[in-house]
């Protein structure tokens, strides 16, 4: 068939926790949360991520690390260390670049591939090259990933996802559909938890259910992201790797020690998230549009706004000014703020080297 594609989805097991094990044999083979610390049952703040030995105890990313901590007292808890985390992730994202025609990088320990060529349209050689890229990424960084081979990105990423960890999972052309089927409808890409709600209401609960809805009814009740649900459902996906790396935003959050409304906390720790989003915008030289908060409250209610400014910016002055017009109305009460976070989005670069920002 002319043109058809190889494409490879690589993504590292366990990312931060695996480099953390690397750099400490002292707590290899135990369960390993990173993110904030628990301070025995007092802490806040949530999990970056775990080892495979803490999920065994149900922990989970996202996750408060409080929970992280009921649920497995004995885990090993440390703070992200992400110098390491950039630095490992760059040293791979080069290994990766080796193996492939085009590479499209989408996080940081996440990459597609484009090997049609290299692979001359061969599954049987793409799995030989995946083969080769888990043996080098093992050999020069100690550690492990997943990988799924299909014909097109959208499935090549759920492949990758199929087994985990040190797996490699191919989904040969024609296979797509089967293989998608008995998926829950949240695995695929764009459905969140409330579309999947919705879905179910309509009886939906299974990718094949979704792929054999009728295409009209979907787009009916979701508008035009309804017909690239059905098309996703059936395994067909036509977007090309992208070469490069486009950071989508650039943010930071931070949780407080307690909840609260006193601005003699807040502001002080929002000045300082906004002097560091604004000094890692100066370091990737890039312009952003839009300017977010996120403002969680007691009991884990979430909200962000967000404001487009006129024209694209790159002005500490104008994160921190639109920010906090933003935060404001929050500070007023009456629910305590259990955590504040501002992002810039939107972004653009005045060329030059595109560099892995942010995860
Ligand atoms: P993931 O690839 O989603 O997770 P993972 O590599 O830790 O585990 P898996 O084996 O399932 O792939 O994310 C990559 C890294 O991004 C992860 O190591 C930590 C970070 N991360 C967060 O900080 N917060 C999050 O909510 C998630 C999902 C990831
Ligand atoms: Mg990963």
């Amino acid at each position: 068939m002319a043109g058809a594609r190889v494409i490879l989805h690589v993504d590292l097991d366990a990312f931060f926790a695996a480099c953390e094990e690397r750099e400490r044999p002292e707590i290899r083979g135990k369960p390993v949360v990173v993110g904030a610390d628990p301070k025995g049952g007092k802490g806040r703040g949530v999990v970056a991520t775990c080892n495979y030995a803490a999920r065994k105890y149900g922990v989970r990313s996202a996750m408060p690390v409080l929970l992280a901590y009921r649920l497995c007292p004995e885990c090993v808890f440390l703070k992200p260390n992400f110098e390491l985390y950039a630095a490992t992730s760059e040293r791979i994202m080069a290994i990766l670049r080796a193996h492939a025609d085009k590479m499209e990088i989408v996080g940081i320990d996440e990459a597609f591939l484009d090997v049609s060529g290299r692979s001359a349209g061969s599954f049987e050689e793409a799995e030989r090259i995946a083969g080769e890229i888990k043996k080098e990424i093992l050999a020069k960084e100690k550690l492990t990933c997943s990988i799924g081979i299909a014909p097109n990105k959208l499935v090549a990423k759920m492949a990758s996802d199929f087994r985990k960890p040190d797996g490699l999972t191919v989904v040969k052309p024609g296979e797509e559909k089967a293989f998608l089927a008995p998926m829950p409808v949240r695995k695929l890409w764009g459905i969140g938890p409330k579309t999947e709600g919705r879905l179910k209401e309509m009886g939906i609960n299974t990718v094949g259910e979704l792929a054999a809805f009728d295409a009209v009814k979907l787009a009916e009740e979701f508008g035009s992201i309804g017909a690239w649900f059905h098309r996703a459902a059936n395994g067909v996906d036509e977007s090309e790797v992208v070469e490069g790396w486009e950071a989508k935003s650039i943010g930071r959050e931070t949780t407080f020690e307690e909840d609260t409304l006193d601005e003699r906390v807040i502001i002080p720790a929002f000045e300082e998230i906004c002097r560091d989003v604004a000094e890692r915008v100066a370091r990737e030289g890039v312009f952003f549009k839009t300017v977010g908060v996120k403002v969680r409250f007691t009991g884990f209610h979430t909200v962000t706004r967000a404001k487009s400014l006129p024209h694209p910016s790159q002005m500490a002055e104008a994160i921190r000014k639109t920010a906090l017009e933003l935060l404001e109305p929050f500070l007023e009460g009456p629910r305590k703020i259990r955590l504040i976070g501002v992002r810039v989005t939107g972004l653009l670069r005045a060329g030059g080297q595109k560099k892995l920002a942010e995860f």
